[in-house]
């Protein structure tokens, strides 16, 4: 990617002293994790995500909604960092006072470089009871992350890997329904600790994400739809006061209106074209 808005966003960047990076579905897109828009495939392509994201759905069918989860993790599991999750930690690393806020429950910000971001939406490695809220393990035979040496295991699979070609070392149980664990406290189901749809947010987490915005200098807006709510408002609150916002996003979305710029491309070829721009000098991670 070059070209003006190119040029104009990495002025932007270069100028900021307190930006701030929002991420959604599509910044894990290039890593094979699928967006929400995406089809989903096997077992679960007859289900709406935002249908089995729901309380409804796990009082309904526990076994159904904590496979989809699982499935979801292992898929995680397999998948490695693109070229845009180290960008962001690149802007991060020159500008400590960056601030990464996600909607993504997948880990790859930290995988990436990013050891702590604002997690709006909750994480797939953190599941814990669904009546006493007790943190519980993560089940036993999840493989490690990609890319982890694996003492005695064939060589471990390496950055080259093309992105997005999940290869897992271990065979996959089947796909599908699976009965969650109970707790260890109360006996009572254990849920994946993420936030469902009809579920309040995080007060800690949303409190540091509209400060955040509040706060910063510019906001760069990567792979969300921005339909989901109020996650959403968040590029709005810095655009309403006065930050720029860019946004890093193939096809237009609700946010162009209040963009400063917008960079129609993958996130995992824009973001180091950026970070290029703003700083020729720079290794874009
Ligand atoms: C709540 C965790 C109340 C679970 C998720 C106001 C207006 C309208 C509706 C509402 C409203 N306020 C509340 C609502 C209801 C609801 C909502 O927003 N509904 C929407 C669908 C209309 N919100 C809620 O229910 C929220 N809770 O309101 O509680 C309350 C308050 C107090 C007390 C009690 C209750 C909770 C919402 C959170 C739900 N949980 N995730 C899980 O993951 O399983 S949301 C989930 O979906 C994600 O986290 C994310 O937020 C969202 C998906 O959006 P995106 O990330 O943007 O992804 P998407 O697939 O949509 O788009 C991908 C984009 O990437 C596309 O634009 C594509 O073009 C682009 N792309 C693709 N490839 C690339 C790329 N970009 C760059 N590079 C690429 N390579
Ligand atoms: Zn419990």
């Amino acid at each position: 990617m070059t070209g003006p808005e190119l040029a104009e966003a990495g002025r932007l960047l270069a100028a900021a002293r307190r930006p701030v990076v929002f991420t959604g579905a599509g910044m894990s897109a290039e890593s094979g994790v699928p967006t929400f828009r995406d089809a989903q495939t096997g077992l679960w392509q007859r289900y709406d995500p935002q249908e089995l994201a729901t309380p409804a759905a796990f009082r309904a069918d526990p076994a159904l909604v904590w496979g989809w989860y699982e499935a979801r993790r292992r898929g995680v599991r397999r998948a490695l960092p693109n070229p845009g999750h180290r960008a962001v930690a690149a802007i991060q690393a020159r500008l400590p006072a960056t601030v990464v806020i996600t909607q993504n429950v997948d880990d790859l910000h930290e995988r990436g470089g990013v050891p702590a971001p604002v997690r709006l939406h909750g994480s797939l490695f953190a599941p814990r009871c669904s009546a006493c809220a007790r943190p519980a393990p993560l089940p036993s035979d999840l493989p490690p992350p990609a890319g982890t040496p694996v003492p005695g295991a064939p060589e471990a699979r390496d950055e080259a890997e093309p992105p997005g070609g999940p290869v897992s070392h271990a065979p996959e149980p089947q796909d599908g329904p699976l009965t969650p664990p109970a707790c260890a406290g109360c006996g009572a189901p254990v849920r994946p600790g993420v936030v469902w749809f009809g579920e309040a947010l995080p007060s800690a987490a949303l409190d540091a994400a509209v400060e955040a915005a509040a706060g910063c200098d510019l906001l760069l807006t990567v792979g969300t739809s921005a339909l989901v709510h109020p996650a959403a408002e968040i590029p709005v609150v810095a655009a309403r006061l006065g930050a720029p916002v860019v946004q890093v996003n193939p096809v237009p979305t609700p946010l162009d209106a209040i963009c400063a710029v917008n960079l129609r491309g993958p996130a995992g070829e824009v973001l180091p074209a950026l970070v290029r721009a703003a700083w020729p000098d720079a290794d874009a991670g």
